[in-house]
């Protein structure tokens, strides 16, 4: 058996979500369990992160060095997304509108003034992406997690993953939970679930077995 260690993180309610996807999917997740995986044994640490600049990424960090993971994926609600959207890029800006919840309202800010403009996931996106299509589920790439925490975070750990000798780490954007078919907007809770289900298989089957055929990035 080989072992794996996960983190799947989530936030705390946001934009008027009482129960941000974003914590429940993985949640349910790390009850459930990943099927489809011979020979491993997974792991799955979960932590719901406050919406905050300052904040998000000291507790996520926390949780790394206890859980010490193999893959960490983070995950955000995007209110407005009618299905998943796949992170490639995480970049070096803070750029917000609404103040996050310690009335923090940055404003064309680096997040980390010394760091790279960007950085890209080594997450298997395309293998990923496939299996989204094999079991119906809207997805699509996306460029950017936005300017406000999500894409703070998520830059604060690839710029962290990319001191680390073998750790895959990205973000995944969630739609709101929407039981009824929606031409528009949101997914029902069973399929964001069988989804990041999709995104923990691919990468550690891709950990396992790296290809260049599995990422993609432009
Ligand atoms: N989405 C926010 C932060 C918390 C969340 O779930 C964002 O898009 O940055």
């Amino acid at each position: 058996m080989q072992q794996f260690s996960v983190v799947i993180s989530g936030f705390d309610h946001y934009d008027g979500i009482e129960v941000n996807p974003s914590y429940e999917v993985p949640k349910l997740l790390a009850q459930r369990g990943v099927g489809g995986l011979d020979g491993v044994e997974l792991t799955i640490s979960t932590v719901s992160l406050p919406v905050s600049f300052s904040k998000a990424w000291p507790l996520l960090n926390q949780t790394i060095e206890t859980a010490k993971p193999d893959i960490v994926i983070a995950t955000g609600l995007k209110r407005a997304a009618r299905g998943i959207l796949l992170e490639r890029c995480a970049t070096n800006i803070m750029d917000s509108s609404k103040p996050d919840i310690d009335n923090t309202t940055p404003r064309l800010a680096p997040i980390d003034p010394n760091g790279p403009a960007a950085y890209w996931t080594r997450l298997p996106l395309r293998a990923i992406l496939g299996d989204f299509t094999h079991d119906s589920i809207p997805a699509t790439l996306s460029s950017d997690a936005g300017t406000f925490v999500c894409n703070s975070l998520f830059y604060n750990l690839l710029n962290w993953a990319s001191s680390q000798e073998k750790v895959l780490a990205g973000f995944v954007s969630l739609p709101m939970v929407n039981e009824d078919p929606h031409p528009q907007r949101g997914l029902p809770l069973e399929q964001l679930v069988q989804a990041c289900a999709d995104v923990v298989r691919k990468s550690v089957e891709y950990y396992m077995r790296p290809s260049s055929e599995g990422i993609l990035i432009a």
